[in-house]
């Protein structure tokens, strides 16, 4: 990413960052952008390129071509392996020890902000870390019964995994479009939003639901709104502070700037 101008944190959100009570962060893939992982708006990249992330992270995708979709994820997980979590990243988990209390909501499924050092995580769609039994019928039967609930971090190779209680088949532990979120999971996520006296929503297109609308009950809750994103996003006019430059330059400049 280009670096851009410098970054101007207002002593206004200095002194509302410094007093806050409780504050939740929403981020979005634009927070690992600087990581090199590709954002669902940039065209996914080579190999991929002719897929649309929307028609694979599906569980009819799944259902059609589970062997297309595995080789996807583990594209992707090859990607994050080989990714760093970037000095926005870190700037969150510095965030974290220095609040009282902060809650860091993710929509992103790459691990980064645990390997940065954040704790208090609602990873709202899960993780591409974790495999859980899929349910799918072995037999290839086009539908997914109930799943036994094992689930592991191991990958092993080849092409399609098998659950070792069931033999049904194993699936990447995210939640595709279409499927509802773990209701404990998003409770959390919306608990968090209402109750903070700020929100700031990092790298995040707000298109997705149910997470593009955790800024918005933060807002009725009255909190102080931040929004980090280089692009102008439906949040935007509704942002008490507006950070249109790369999170990796904002959040070290704000953490740096109200904790020095
Ligand atoms: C559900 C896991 C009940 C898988 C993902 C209500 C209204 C409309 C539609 C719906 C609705 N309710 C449900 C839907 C349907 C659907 C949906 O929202 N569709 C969209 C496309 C309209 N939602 C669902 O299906 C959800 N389930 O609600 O269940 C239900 C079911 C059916 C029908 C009704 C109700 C489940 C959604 C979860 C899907 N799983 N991920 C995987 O990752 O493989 S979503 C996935 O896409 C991500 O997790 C993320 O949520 C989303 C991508 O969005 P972003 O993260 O914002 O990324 P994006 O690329 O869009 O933007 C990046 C941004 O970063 C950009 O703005 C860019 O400018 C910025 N950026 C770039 N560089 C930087 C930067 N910012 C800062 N710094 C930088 N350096």
């Amino acid at each position: 990413m280009a670096s851009t101008s410098p970054v101007h944190v207002p002593d206004a959100l200095i002194a509302a960052l410094r007093q806050a009570k409780l504050v939740t962060v929403l981020t979005g893939a634009g927070i690992s952008a600087e990581s090199g992982i590709p954002t669902f708006r940039d065209s996914q990249t080579g190999l991929w390129a002719k897929y649309d992330p929307h028609e694979l992270a599906t569980p009819e995708a799944f259902l059609r071509s589970p062997g297309l979709v595995m080789e996807w994820y583990r594209w992707r997980r090859m990607l994050v392996g080989k990714a760093e979590p970037n000095p926005g990243h870190a700037a969150l988990a510095e965030m974290e020890r220095r609040l009282p209390n902060f809650t860091l909501i993710t929509q992103n499924v790459d691990g980064l902000h645990v390997r940065a050092g954040s704790r208090n995580i609602i990873e709202l769609h899960g993780s591409l870390q974790r495999l859980r039994c899929s349910g799918a019928n072995p037999s290839g039967e086009k539908r997914i019964t109930s799943t036994c609930g094992y689930t592991t971090d191991e990958w092993q190779d080849g092409e399609l995994l098998h659950c070792p209680r069931c033999g049904a088949l194993l699936r990447p532990d995210v939640v595709w479009f279409g499927e509802v979120l773990k209701a404990s999971t998003l409770e959390a996520a919306l608990r968090s939003s209402r109750e903070c006296n700020l929100f700031l929503s990092i790298g995040t297109s707000g298109v997705v639901e149910p997470a593009a609308s955790l800024p918005y009950e933060a807002l009725r809750a009255g909190a102080v709104m931040v929004e980090i994103n280089p692009n102008p996003t439906p949040l935007s006019v509704h942002s008490h502070f507006l950070f249109q430059q790369p999170a990796g330059q904002v959040l070290p400049t704000i953490v740096q700037a109200v904790w020095g």
